[in-house]
């Protein structure tokens, strides 16, 4: 028999060239793996059955580059692609390894380091573009402080508008066909990064020149740092029509920026993110934005990412089980009160009829708040299902 939790194409999983790239630095510790050239992590994409491939400009190009070896670099890259059948979905760019970016970006105080950063942008645009993407994140990392005496904060915000509308523009006037993907992170490199929930920028897209173009990238780990439910956070993007791509890996809730496997921390509300994707029928890649333990070598980095879709198959198959159970079901059936014969419907929209019938209607309060939810009873089956005994 085929292995069940085998990836497919269709499964729309994706990695960063910086994700299975990584090379196990951190604040306290150099590098512990060789660099893995762009060519090879999309052979090695493909090995593991993957769909996708995700760069920063210069995860692949350097940031110095002359025009003829940038051409070269991206002839090459897209030839692998094209070999290993790997598609490159999204792109982004790098606004906050180099020195220039330590005053942010988009929101930095220096008009110069705004433009070029717009300017940079552009061109990471214009190499996704060509490259095949559809998709453009923008993870605002340095856009944020140590102290708020660098300025005020909704100065920040205006700048980081003015930024995505002139965004927007380039990619209407290249027609490039572009839907930005805005990504939120409370902190972490810097002391508190601008928009730091999925909500805020929920908020702030609706101001934008060009809402219909942006939406957001939740990632799980990001929202967990902040101790934040992230399937509600991706709930509440999917509702309003901005899940255009997603970050699936893990964390602690509270620790410093983790980024591991998916799953592998909080199994539970892994499969609860699963169950919604799945049950809402989430078109976008599934890519995952973390990295193998510092521990490993090449072989643990392929453990880790395969093990990144694994897991992801395993609580889809999961999910199915928990929709299918009739208990379980039975249970759900039971929750809303129509059972209890109650004839007060709740309509939308509002009508007189209705309104004046439920100023009405009197309510047995005591005897609704006596009911028990069975909640306790829906948990536990669905830690059974979880856990793999029913
Ligand atoms: C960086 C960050 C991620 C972002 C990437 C996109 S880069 O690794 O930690 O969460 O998604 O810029
Ligand atoms: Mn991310
Ligand atoms: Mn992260």
């Amino acid at each position: 028999m085929s292995d069940p939790y085998a990836p497919r194409r269709e499964d729309k999983f994706s990695f960063g060239l910086w994700t299975v790239g990584n090379r196990g630095r951190d604040p306290f510790g150099d590098a512990v793996r060789d660099p893995l050239p762009p060519t090879a992590a999309v052979a090695m994409l493909a090995e593991i059955g993957a769909w996708g491939v995700n760069l920063h400009d210069n995860d692949l190009v350097p940031i110095d580059a002359a025009a003829a070896e940038r051409d070269r670099i991206v002839k090459e890259f897209a030839g692998a692609c094209e070999r290993h059948g790997i598609v490159v979905p999204m792109a982004t760019v790098n606004l906050f390894y180099d020195p220039v970016f330590r005053d942010g970006a988009f929101t930095a105080n220096d008009r110069r380091i705004r433009a070029y950063a717009l300017q940079k942008t552009m061109t990471a645009m214009d190499l996704g573009a060509q490259l095949g993407a559809k998709i453009f994140v923008l993870w605002g990392g340095r856009e944020g402080t140590e102290t708020d005496a660098c300025r005020r904060p909704d100065e920040a915000i205006k700048r980081l508008r003015e930024a995505v509308d002139y965004l927007c523009e380039y990619s209407i006037e290249r027609d490039f066909g572009f839907k930005f993907a805005l990504e939120a992170k409370p902190n972490e490199p810097r002391g508190d990064i601008y928009m730091a929930t999925t909500g805020a920028y929920l908020g702030f897209i609706e101001t934008l020149a060009h809402p219909e173009m942006v939406g957001v990238n939740p990632e799980v780990a990001h929202e967990q740092m902040a101790g934040l439910n992230v399937l509600h956070a991706v709930a509440q993007a999917w509702e309003a029509g901005k899940l255009f791509h997603i970050d699936l890996n893990d964390q602690m809730p509270g620790r410093y920026d983790q980024d591991f496997r998916f799953g592998s921390a909080n199994v539970k509300s892994a499969f609860w993110l699963v169950k919604f994707l799945e049950d809402v029928g989430y078109a976008g890649p599934r890519h995952f934005d973390a990295h193998a333990y510092r521990t490993e070598d090449l072989e643990g980095v392929k453990d880790f990412a395969r093990g990144c879709m694994r897991t992801y198959l395993i609580l889809r198959e999961r999910a199915r089980r928990w929709n299918a159970d009739p208990e379980i079901q039975g249970l759900l059936s039971e929750m809303d009160g129509k059972a209890g014969g109650s004839e007060v419907a709740i309509p939308a929209p509002h009508s007189s009829r209705h309104r004046e019938a439920l100023l009405a209607t009197t309510f047995d309060r005591a005897g609704l708040a006596k009911r028990g939810m069975a909640y306790e009873h829906l948990d536990q089956l669905t830690m059974e299902v979880l856990l793999g005994v029913r």
